[in-house]
């Protein structure tokens, strides 16, 4: 991710920068992804500067594989064995557990959020985590504020659900948090319970 963000800080760089930048070298030159090598430099010669500037694109596109190749070997690292990437989402769990309130408050200090499906394959993949963990999980959406209406953190009105059957039922009258079983269906539940963590990224 480092070396991702270093290439896209030189490449938002002004050209005057790049060109001070420029060295001279090989076609074989080493690529390893660590340093940003620029090969030959922009000439007077309009078709040299051609061919040089065809040799920066093709280093370029050179580290550029080395840099998706590594990001994402670092991805199936980083998953395993407490974590699901699905697009572009990432779950992942610390594998304790908390209240609601306490939960939230560790995702949002991780910058992230409590886990909010938005599709069946979303929910599939949360269902993977929690049934690895063997314990149900608190999601991020909540009918606090209008009784019977889960909305996700921005307010916004669930796009997808996945109610186990007879559920939500406000059970008690306090039931205003959401978990998930280990079979990736969903009940509505008080929040104080204390249920296992995965926030999304
Ligand atoms: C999962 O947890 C339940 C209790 O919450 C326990 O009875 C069961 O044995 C556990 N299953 C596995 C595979 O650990
Ligand atoms: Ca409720
Ligand atoms: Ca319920």
């Amino acid at each position: 991710m480092l070396l991702l963000l270093s290439v896209l800080i030189l490449l938002t760089q002004p050209l005057g920068y790049l060109e001070e930048e420029v060295k001279t070298c090989s076609q074989n030159t080493v690529i390893n992804g660590c340093t940003l090598v620029m090969c030959g430099s922009v000439k007077n010669d309009p078709i040299e500067g051609i061919i040089s500037l065809r040799q920066q694109v093709e280093a370029l596109q050179r580290q550029v594989q080395y840099l998706q190749a590594t990001f994402t070997q670092y991805k199936k690292a980083e998953l395993f064995p407490n974590g699901r990437g699905i697009g572009e989402k990432i779950f992942k769990t610390g594998g304790f557990e908390n209240s609601f309130k306490d939960a939230q408050k560790v995702c949002e200090q991780a910058g992230g959020q409590l886990a909010s499906p938005r599709s069946a394959a979303e929910n599939a993949a949360l269902r993977e985590l929690v049934s690895t963990q063997n314990k149900s999980a608190f999601l991020s959406m909540t009918d606090i504020k209008t009784e019977g209406k889960f909305i996700y953190p921005t307010g916004e009105p669930l796009v997808y659900s996945n109610w186990q059957r007879g559920e939500p039922n406000n059970h008690g009258g306090e039931e205003n948090c959401v978990e998930i079983f280990t079979s990736g269906k969903w009940n509505d539940q008080n929040c104080n319970k204390q249920r296992l963590v995965v926030c999304e990224f």
